[in-house]
């Protein structure tokens, strides 16, 4: 599928140090390295296409974002690849509930994604694949865990077809038959592990199954549901195997498997089992995993319609730096609530930034620190190896806005070219950018 277009990343004299990240897995900071030396593969779990983008949405990406730069900066070829989840229940009901055609409305959003991304200055993955461009290669996958007796057809009694079966993952077979063992990449014990597959999608009381904690892979057609003809029957594909799929055959070496913490399990846990399952070896080196953004006391969520968008803020003007600024002012590791302060604070704090690329800003002026000078003086290159060490230790994108903020109060109303550039590689945020020259939003 199209991707969106590049932003422009200066190149930073010097190189930065190699990234740490926390990892699930092993429950602590790794160096972000694969197994190729100096270069990294990334798959970042996509979003499934309606109410996009909203602030946990845009946090998450920007998180990934900040690693990619990090990257760029230490001298790493990085590839990454992003799904979108263009068939799947929620979507189906959602589409079923608004009268509209799930295609379009899968349509519609990605391309607002799209554009949120673009305007967030989020560097585009080299392959941006929907599961509707899979679905002969999810199916091949299936047949492949059917033959090898990692999955197993269960009857589907309420299918279109008499006879039909779902397959389903044998989760207790692969933890013995391969490098995977369920838990290892989530760290989660059994109650919290049945108690999460209920919420997210699972079905743990499904009739026929080996174990409550067998996920579907493979989904036999419903009435009034899409469905494809393939190898495995008429149906569509399950949610954990589309990211397995999509990761093994874009990726040579999965460095980095990201996203939401809501992600952990079971979609990340079941991806790495039906991955090792196809392949015998460990599915990522890293699970790499963003907090969640709350909004009025919970979760930002599609089901609770809790949603601050992009765009909403976009079309009532808010310049998207301020919202990447208001993203980056929170570490990406923990949960966080957005509120009217965190875009208020990041305005002001553009504001501030502004003067370094001789931009007088709306609110600058006799703005705060001008001549003030709390922070202690700093070369522009010191000012880029302290953003560089924080953005190396675990994307801390909050210890690199206020070694900024404290640099802009040492050299009140400077002019700085490097500190601009630190700021535009590292952080996404391009301080010369007229907000104004952006181009309209296109509709779909
Ligand atoms: N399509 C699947 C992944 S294969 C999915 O989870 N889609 S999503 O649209 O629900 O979410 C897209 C990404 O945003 C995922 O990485 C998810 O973990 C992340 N995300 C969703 N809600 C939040 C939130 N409130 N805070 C932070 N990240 C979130
Ligand atoms: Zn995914």
């Amino acid at each position: 599928m199209r991707s969106w277009s590049s932003p422009s990343v200066p190149e930073l004299p010097g190189t930065g140090p190699v990234p740490r990240i926390h990892d699930t897995a092993s429950q602590g900071l790794a160096n972000a390295v694969g197994h190729e030396e100096g270069r990294v593969g990334v798959y970042v779990c996509g979003i499934t296409p309606y109410d996009a983008t909203h602030m946990g949405h845009a946090a998450t990406y920007v998180a990934f974002d900040t690693l990619q730069r990090a990257w760029r900066d230490a001298g790493f070829e990085v590839r990454y690849v992003q799904n979108v989840t263009d068939v799947d229940d929620p979507l189906i009901e959602r589409a079923d509930a608004t009268g509209v055609e799930w295609r379009e409305l899968a349509e519609e959003q990605t391309n607002l994604f799209r554009w949120d991304m673009e305007s967030l200055g989020v560097l585009p993955p080299d392959e941006f694949i929907a599961v509707t461009e899979v679905i002969d290669e999810v199916a091949a996958a299936v047949d492949t865990l059917l033959e090898t007796g990692f999955a197993y057809r269960v009857a589907a009694p309420n299918a279109v077809e008499d006879g039909a079966t779902d397959v389903y993952f044998d989760v207790q077979r692969a933890g013995e038959q391969t490098p995977w063992t369920l838990g290892e990449e989530s760290n989660y014990d059994l109650p919290t592990m049945l108690s999460l597959f209920a919420e997210r999608g699972g079905d743990p009381d499904r009739e026929g199954k080996r174990d409550p904690l067998d996920p579907l892979l493979w989904l036999s057609a419903r009435e009034g549901e899409p469905a494809w003809d393939t190898t495995v029957g008429r149906g569509r594909p399950g949610w954990h195997i589309e990211c397995a799929v999509i990761a093994l055959q874009h990726l040579d070496d999965v460095t980095v498997q990201g996203g939401g913490s809501d992600l952990i399990f079971p979609h990340h846990e079941m991806s790495a089992g039906h991955a090792s399952a196809l392949t015998g070896q460990d599915f990522a080196c890293l699970y790499s995993h963003a907090g969640m953004v709350a909004y009025e006391g919970e979760k930002m969520s599609k089901s609770l319609g809790n949603l601050v968008l992009v765009s909403k803020l976009r079309a009532k003007g808010i310049d998207p730096r301020a919202i990447r600024l208001a993203l980056l002012a929170n570490h990406y590791r923990s949960d966080w609530e957005w509120t009217a302060d965190t875009l208020s604070t990041a305005e002001e704090r553009l504001q501030r930034w502004l003067p370094l690329a001789g931009v007088v800003g709306a609110g600058a002026g006799a703005g705060a620190g001008a001549g003030a000078g709390t922070g202690e003086p700093v070369s522009a290159a010191d000012l880029r190896d302290r953003v560089r060490e924080h953005l190396a230790n675990d994307l801390d994108a909050p210890a690199a806005l206020a070694a900024i903020d404290d640099w802009v109060d040492g050299n009140p109303g400077a002019t700085s070219p490097e500190a601009v550039a630190v700021i535009h590689a590292l952080l996404g945020v391009d301080l010369t950018a007229d907000p104004d020259a952006r181009p309209p939003h296109h509709h779909s």
